[in-house]
């Protein structure tokens, strides 16, 4: 029956087109790719010829709707088959090409932090004497970051030292110092260490701050230490540091942990004290350094170190603070931000 025939026409149709889009799902080579191209559109066997030797079969009122059948089916074949060979000619790149006409990758290489190299150079020098290099946790509690070295609780001088605190008892340590209580009630005397590390205090950034610094500790106790090892030690550091010839004076201070206690100034290596309106000293000649003194007497006695028969002297320096004076350094910031220009310029000989 003719309408029987155009649907069965149809579906034959319809499953040629299916197989046509599942063939071309597959990956193929020029040889597969061939035997499709056969498949449809060989001459004698083809499928589209086959379809059009059927046509015959129908009658002449169904024969125009199943011609154009056929032919919307072989130009899909057509578009296909080029859509497949064009891909089969591609270049394919396969990973173990190198194009050499291509521009090099650029490769950023680090350099040494000039913090890292500061300290280094201030751990050596300290080394170099006969010192041993001590570390301790960041996150203190407040005995030993305060009531340890002297600090009551509430007492007004914790306003010099701006804390981050964590909770009631646990704060970012606001120095090193608490690394030498530790040491102290670990080891006895002869001690001398020095605590190089990360200190914290709720600053808020500009050229001269940050909530993080670098700072170093030095610490001396035996038997008979005057203040005129701390002079000495300290000058020789310093010299080591900045040069033989440079000027060192010693100002009166206070701190609770050390009686009596110094500030320690340098001659300013910007002006050498000849511009009023130094930008590294302000005009005055000197550049403060770093801090000193004795070890108090009430700071031994909270380790058990019997302070008739010990003495102690200790210092602490900062560390980036120093760096952007020796390297002339205009912003702290300049330290964190990670940019290799800035970071690749230093060197120490
Ligand atoms: C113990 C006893 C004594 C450490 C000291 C200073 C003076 C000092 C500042 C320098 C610049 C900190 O980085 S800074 O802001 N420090 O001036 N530090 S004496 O004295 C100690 C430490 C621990 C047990």
């Amino acid at each position: 029956m003719p309408s029987l025939n155009l649907e069965t026409f149809k579906s034959k149709v319809d499953a040629y087109q299916k197989k046509l889009v599942d063939e071309s799902a597959r990956p193929h080579d020029s040889k597969s790719l061939e035997e499709l191209r056969n498949l449809f559109l060989s001459r004698k066997r083809g499928l589209i010829t086959l379809l059009f030797e059927e046509l015959k079969d129908l009658s002449p009122e169904e024969k125009p709707a199943a011609g154009q059948w056929i032919n919307s089916l072989k130009l899909e074949v057509q578009e296909k088959l080029a859509a497949l060979e064009a891909k089969l000619k591609a270049p394919q790149r396969t990973k173990k090409e190198i194009d050499l006409t291509l521009p090099g990758e650029r490769r950023y290489w680090g350099a040494p932090h000039p913090v890292r190299l500061f300290q280094q150079e201030i751990e050596n020098i300290f080394l170099s004497i006969g010192f041993s290099i001590e570390d301790g946790p960041e996150i203190e509690t407040d005995y030993y970051n305060f009531e340890a070295l002297n600090f009551p609780p509430h007492h007004p001088a914790r306003d010099d030292w701006d804390t981050l605190y964590i909770n009631d008892t646990l704060l970012l340590r606001t120095h090193t110092s608490p690394v030498q209580i530790r040491v102290m009630e670990k080891k006895k005397p002869p001690i001398r260490i020095i605590i190089p590390g990360k200190v914290f205090r709720r600053e808020t950034p500009d050229p001269t701050h940050l909530p993080m610094f670098f700072q170093v500790e030095g610490l001396v106790v035996d038997e008979g230490v005057t203040f005129a090892h701390l002079k000495g030690t300290l000058e020789y550091f310093l010299k080591r540091l900045f040069g033989d010839k440079i000027k060192i004076r010693f100002r009166p201070s206070f701190f609770p942990f050390t009686e009596p206690s110094a500030e320690v100034d340098i001659e300013c290596l910007a002006c050498g004290g000849k511009d009023a309106a130094c930008r590294l000293c302000g005009g005055t000649g000197w550049k403060e350094i770093l801090g000193s003194g004795m070890v108090d007497p009430q700071v031994f006695k909270n380790v058990n170190i019997d302070p008739e028969k010990y003495s102690g002297w200790a210092f602490g320096m900062g560390i980036d603070r120093t760096a952007m004076f020796a390297f002339d350094i205009p912003d702290m910031r300049f330290f964190f931000e990670n940019d290799l220009r800035f970071i690749r310029q230093f060197t120490l000989k």
